[in-house]
C-alpha cells in the first residue's frame, strides 16, 4: 500500500455532535502533566460521547490524578515525568494492553483539541486509512503568529522532503492510527522530540496517511501553561536534526 495523502478539503464541514453513533471502537489516550484545572472537562466530554478513554498521568505535582478519578476513566500513572512522547508511549501500549479498540486516538488535556474534529477523524480512519493526522492549515480556524506559522510550516516541508510526504501540518497532537500501528510504535525520545521520531513511523511508505483540518484553541489557559514560540523552533531544529541522522531513503 502507498502512502497516498489525499487530505480532506478545506471546506470540510466539521463533523456533528456524536449523537447516537458507537464510538466503541475507539479508544483515546489523553497525557496530562499538571493540568487540574481543566482536564476533568476535557475527559468527560471524550466520555459523554460515548468515547473510552486512557489517561496517561505523567508524575503530575497537582491533583490531576485525583480529577481523573473523579471522570472514571482509566488512569496509568507515570512514577517520574518522562515528557509528551515517555506519555504518549505508555498510552499506545496501555490501549493495546488494556483494550480491543480497533483506534487509537490522542487527545491533549488541555483544551486544545476539539471533539467534533476528533470524531471526524475517526469516521475517516474507518474508511480504511492506517493514519489520521490533525492539521491546522487545511482551513483558517487556527490563529496563530505568523512566526509559528512559518516555523511550522517549515518543519513539514523537511519531513515532507525526507520521508516523501505532502503533510500540511507535520507536528500535531492530534492523531488518530489504527491498532496496528499503536501496537508497533516505539518511541525511543520521551521528551517534546519525540514528534519527529512518531511522525517519521507514521508517515512510513506502507501505512496508508491522510490529513483532516483541526482547529486548535490556543487559549488563555494553554498558552500561559507554556506553548512557547520555542516549542515550534525545537520542533523545527529536531525535525532537521532527525532526518539528517535517519534520512530516510524512499
Ligand atoms: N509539556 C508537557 N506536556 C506533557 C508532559 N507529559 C504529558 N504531557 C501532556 O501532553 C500533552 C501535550 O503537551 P502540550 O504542552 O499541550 O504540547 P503541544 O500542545 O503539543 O505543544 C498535554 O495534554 C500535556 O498535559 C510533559 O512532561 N510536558
Ligand atoms: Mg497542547
Amino acid at each position: 500500500m502507498s502512502n497516498e495523502q489525499q487530505p480532506r478539503s478545506a471546506s470540510a464541514p466539521p463533523a456533528p455532535a456524536a449523537a447516537g453513533e458507537d464510538w466503541s471502537d475507539t479508544v483515546v489516550v489523553v497525557r496530562v502533566y499538571n493540568e487540574a484545572p481543566v482536564l476533568g472537562g476535557v475527559i468527560r466530554e471524550l466520555l459523554d460521547a460515548g468515547l473510552r478513554v486512557i489517561a496517561v498521568d505523567d508524575a503530575s505535582t497537582d491533583t490531576s490524578a485525583d480529577e481523573i478519578d473523579r471522570t472514571g476513566a482509566l488512569r496509568v500513572s507515570h512514577p517520574v515525568n518522562l515528557g509528551a512522547g515517555g506519555a504518549l508511549q505508555t498510552g499506545y501500549e496501555a490501549a493495546v494492553t488494556f483494550t480491543d479498540a480497533r483506534y487509537v486516538a490522542c487527545f491533549d488535556s488541555d483544551g486544545q483539541h476539539q471533539l467534533a474534529d476528533l470524531l471526524g477523524m475517526v469516521r475517516l480512519i474507518r474508511e480504511g486509512w492506517d493514519v489520521v493526522i490533525g492539521s491546522r492549515f487545511l482551513d483558517g480556524r487556527t490563529e496563530m503568529s505568523f512566526l509559528r506559522s512559518l516555523i511550522l510550516r517549515t518543519a513539514s516541508k523537511v519531513l515532507n522532503r525526507g520521508a516523501g510526504t505532502r503533510l500540511t501540518d507535520a507536528h500535531n497532537g492530534l492523531r488518530v492510527v489504527t491498532r496496528d500501528i499503536a501496537a508497533r510504535v516505539r518511541l525511543s525520545h520521551t521528551g517534546m522530540a519525540y514528534a519527529s521520531e512518531l511522525e517519521y513511523f507514521l508517515t512510513r511508505p506502507e501505512h496508508r496517511v491522510t490529513e483532516f483540518p483541526v482547529h486548535i484553541l490556543y487559549t488563555d489557559y494553554s498558552t500561559a501553561k507554556g506553548q512557547p514560540l520555542l516549542n515550534s523552533v525545537n520542533i523545527l531544529v529536531d525535525t532537521m536534526a532527525h532526518r539528517v541522522s535517519n534520512g530516510r531513503t524512499r
